[in-house]
């Protein structure tokens, strides 16, 4: 039987009791900004991570102090508050869009680590902007592209590493309904809250993320077009996409597509990646994460989670055994345990940080100009 345990060594400073404690049992203090359902999804995971929702804000105080109750926050404040507060050492930005990078900054200038939901800035230069502080705050900085934490997309990221030669065809899709009548509105809808891009800011940057991360390869060209299903919602004009479809060049030669959408009817978060190698495909489902399908000339398999049969990565986010389902708020629970351990001091090789979040923000920025001018577009 593999053991679970990893050898723990513990860091030099523990050893000698005038070093600084060793931080690694204490809780950290959180505070989350927003109070929609993203808030709920990361107070499970900072809990989960052994940490205190010291506190919760808002958009108003009514709806602050309803979400803090709902999270269980020890503490309702405004943004203000939460920012200036010294006891909270990292902060999750969980509010519309256009008001990521704002918070972000502020968090980062106030000396604190922050979790920001995607997009970490609604356009190309504000995400270099993020991602620059990011790097002058020396703080820990990350993004929830949490498909990475599903014990078998590492599994496929450790066995496509394995097989040798380049990537030779991706397929891509990540499809939803929830926009899909013209009653359907959301401020992802309007540019002002969401950014220029909706669809494929919102969804695309997760099967864009996940493919890059898995294959270690880059998109390093694609040409895109989008749709919209419904020119108006709620009586306003909409500007935002849709739906989008791209074929796309890798840094390894291979080519692929990916298909978004919001308005795909039946299906909800169904993110699906394929990845062809000359030896072997891969194929994950988000909405079927305790398999990853194994293609192969002759031979193909269907991997069912195991921890006795994966790589240390799948075996080390496998928190329960085969069979019992792992699903999206473990993902996320896994994601934000990492953060939190990197911010204690040890590594955690795979966690989205804002370089990461600058990356969606590249590729999003593609998307928009090779649909506007119709024209291929190099991403460096
Ligand atoms: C809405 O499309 C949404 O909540 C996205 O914003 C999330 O990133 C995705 O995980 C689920 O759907």
């Amino acid at each position: 039987m593999t053991t679970m345990s990893r050898p723990v060594t513990l860091p030099a400073a523990a050893h000698s009791a005038e070093e600084a404690p060793d931080r690694r049992a204490e809780p950290l203090r959180a505070g989350i900004l927003g109070g929609g359902f993203m808030g709920d999804v990361h107070g499970r995971a900072i809990r989960a991570a052994r940490s205190v929702v010291a506190g919760l804000a808002s958009s108003t105080p009514e709806s602050t102090a309803v979400a803090a109750s709902r999270i269980g926050a020890e503490r309702a404040l405004t943004p203000d508050e939460l920012l200036a507060d010294p006891s909270i050492e990292v902060v999750h930005v969980c509010t519309p869009n256009a008001t990521h990078a704002e918070y972000a900054a502020r968090a980062l200038a106030a000396g604190k680590h922050v979790v920001c939901e995607k997009p970490i800035g609604t356009t190309l230069a504000e995400a270099e902007r993020m991602a620059e502080a990011a790097r002058a705050s020396g703080l820990v900085t990350a993004v929830p592209f949490v498909n990475r934490f599903h014990p078998l997309t590492r599994e496929a990221r450790d066995r496509l590493a394995e097989d040798p030669g380049a990537v030779t065809t991706v397929l891509g899709s990540y499809l939803q309904d929830w926009l899909l009548e013209q009653g359907d509105d959301d401020w992802r809808v309007d540019a002002t809250t969401g950014g220029p891009s909706r669809a494929f800011g919102d969804i695309g940057s997760h099967l864009v993320d996940l493919l890059e991360f898995t294959t270690g390869e880059r998109i390093v060209s694609l040409r895109a077009v989008t749709g919209r299903l419904h020119a108006t919602r709620a009586g306003r004009a909409v500007a935002t996409e849709d739906t989008v479809a791209a074929v796309i060049t890798l840094s390894g030669g291979g080519i692929g597509t990916l298909t978004v959408s919001q308005v795909a009817p039946g299906r909800k978060n169904a993110l699906a990646l394929e990845i062809a190698k000359p030896t072997a495909s891969y194929r994950f489902e988000q909405e079927d994460p305790e398999v990853l399908w194994v293609g192969r000339r002759r031979g193909s398999e269907l991997l069912l989670r195991d921890p006795d049969q994966l790589h240390a990565d799948g075996r080390r986010l496998s928190i329960v055994p085969a069979g019992h389902a792992l699903g999206y708020q473990n993902a996320f629970d896994a994601f934000v345990a990492d953060a939190y351990a990197v911010i204690r001091g040890e590594q955690r090789p795979g966690l989205p940080t804002f370089e990461d979040g600058l990356r969606a923000a590249r590729v999003t920025d593609a998307v928009l100009a090779s649909a506007r001018e119709a024209r291929d577009v190099p991403i460096p």
